[in-house]
């Protein structure tokens, strides 16, 4: 299992997404972030993400986990176990670099046609000042959602989810 970082910096009213310009996930919005090497903390993995690909300075102690997403797809090749962190301090401007476009954007107009098709499930959760841990099982193309589960959860200080909530799935 490849296991991800999703880093979202936001304000009262906007938060900031990345268009990511090559590669995996190319042409789609997103939080910036990308894979955990084997053996290194994840957020450890998230600062190092963000500073690598838009240049802002992050401490472990400003990250706030907000959701474990599990990406699944048919033939395995979408697989991701995604870390999802909100960001309220940070040291520095969010600049382009080869892999990322950064760009605020409202919370309430989200460009949602132009990201992941599960994220219109789990990030008004989020937005909502939930925390959750999701399941999204997408097809091979990642362009539709086979399945979903969202349950509303409390993570502890080590990122696991501790209490378990409500369900939401089809
Ligand atoms: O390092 P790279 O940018 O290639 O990592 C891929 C990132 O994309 C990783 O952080 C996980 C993330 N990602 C998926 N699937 C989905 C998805 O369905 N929605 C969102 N928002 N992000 C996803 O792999």
């Amino acid at each position: 299992m490849k296991i991800s970082t999703l880093c979202f910096l936001k304000n009262d009213e906007h938060i900031l997404l990345g268009m990511k310009k090559r590669d995996f996930g190319k042409g789609r919005w997103n939080g910036i972030g990308g894979k955990v090497e084997d053996g290194e903390n994840i957020k450890v993995a998230a600062i190092r993400e963000l500073q690598e690909e838009v240049g802002v300075i992050c401490r472990e102690v400003d990250l706030e986990q907000v959701a474990v997403l599990k990406f699944r797809s048919d033939n395995q090749k979408l697989d991701w176990d995604a870390h999802v962190f909100f960001i309220d301090t940070w040291e520095g401007e969010p600049v382009e670099s080869d892999e990322i476009l950064p760009k605020w954007f409202l919370k309430s107009r989200l460009p949602f046609s132009e990201m992941w098709p599960d994220d219109t499930f789990w990030f008004p959760y989020l937005l909502s000042g939930k925390s959750i841990q999701g399941k999204f099982t997408l097809d091979a193309e990642g362009r539709n959602i086979l399945e979903h589960e969202i349950t509303e959860v409390r993570f502890s200080e080590q990122g696991l989810p501790c209490s378990l909530l409500l369900t939401e799935s089809d």
